[in-house]
């Protein structure tokens, strides 16, 4: 007999880190630092570790415990799990303080770069039997001016029904629910998909084993990420919602904004409707 084939943490860990080094990131830049920042910004790091240990009188099995678990969040290759769920809100959040338009939030660590480009009107790529509710996007991407933003582009990715990203779950064909849509003369676009479910972070591997360990819950809302580009425009790395869907107001990653969360309108004929305009800035 066969097994159905289920997607492990190492599966989505080991491709996350692979896809990571390959530099689906680097795109995103990587910091030129001088000697003075890392000291300043290393030494407060190690400030703050040291100021828990005191406060919290840490122990020596707790110190073994914590290297034995970064060292396993190595092997499992879940660093990038690990800071995109836990830290990268921060990050985003200080990066917005300089950003107009559109508000952002975290990429997290299932973009691919080079999905399939496709027309203002379009569907994602999806297996034949894709599972779930039929999702119709449409919108307009716009300057800060409010001019429309013909040949924008809208990378998006999103998990399928049974809660896992294609390339990083062995089971999803490449491409599966990612693709590049550019807007017409008139900025518009629309998108047809599936309406995406919460994500569940691994429980089998370190980040879950943390998360359990804490009594944390390990979810994420449903989500729609999108990066928005355009020449000469600023890109928007951002993710999009749905109000009354669990999670939204308790997020593992720390990652929704009031301004990214669709009411979708559920048609008679059980597909769901969505309309969403972006805003850019120029460069
Ligand atoms: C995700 O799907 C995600 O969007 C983030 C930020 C972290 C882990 C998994
Ligand atoms: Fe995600």
């Amino acid at each position: 007999t066969t097994m159905k084939q289920s997607p492990t943490a190492s599966d989505a860990g080991s491709s996350a880190t692979a896809s990571f080094r390959a530099g689906s990131a680097a795109a995103f830049g990587e910091a030129q630092t001088s000697t003075e920042r890392v000291n300043t910004v290393v030494r407060a790091v190690l400030d703050a570790v040291h100021a828990v240990i005191r406060d919290h009188q840490v122990t020596y099995p707790e110190f073994q415990a914590a290297k034995r678990w970064l060292m396993d969040l190595g092997e499992g290759g879940e660093w990038p799990l690990f800071l995109d769920v836990f830290v990268e809100h921060v990050v985003e959040e200080v990066a917005a303080r300089s950003q107009q338009g559109t508000p952002g939030t975290i990429l997290g660590p299932y973009y691919l770069p080079d999905q399939k480009r496709l027309p203002a009107v379009a569907a994602l790529p999806a297996r034949p039997d894709e599972p779930g509710s039929t999702w119709v996007l449409s919108g307009q991407v716009r300057d800060v001016d409010g001019n429309p933003v013909a040949g924008a582009e809208l990378d998006v990715w999103q998990n399928s029904a049974d809660g896992f990203y294609s390339g990083f779950a062995p089971h999803l064909p490449d491409g599966n629910l990612r693709g590049v849509i550019v807007t017409g003369d008139d900025g518009r676009f629309e998108i047809t998909t599936i309406l995406p479910v919460p994500y569940q972070v691994p429980t089998d591997g370190p980040t879950g084993e943390l998360i359990a360990a804490a009594g944390w819950h390990p979810w994420r809302p449903a989500h729609l990420h999108l990066l928005v580009r355009a020449s000469e425009h600023r890109t928007i790395t951002t993710q999009l919602y749905f109000s009354g869907g669990r999670y939204v107001d308790d997020d593992v990653a720390h990652a929704t904004k009031a301004e990214l969360i669709l009411d979708p309108e559920k048609l008679p004929d059980g597909t769901y409707r969505s309309e969403y305009d972006f805003v850019l800035e120029r460069d």
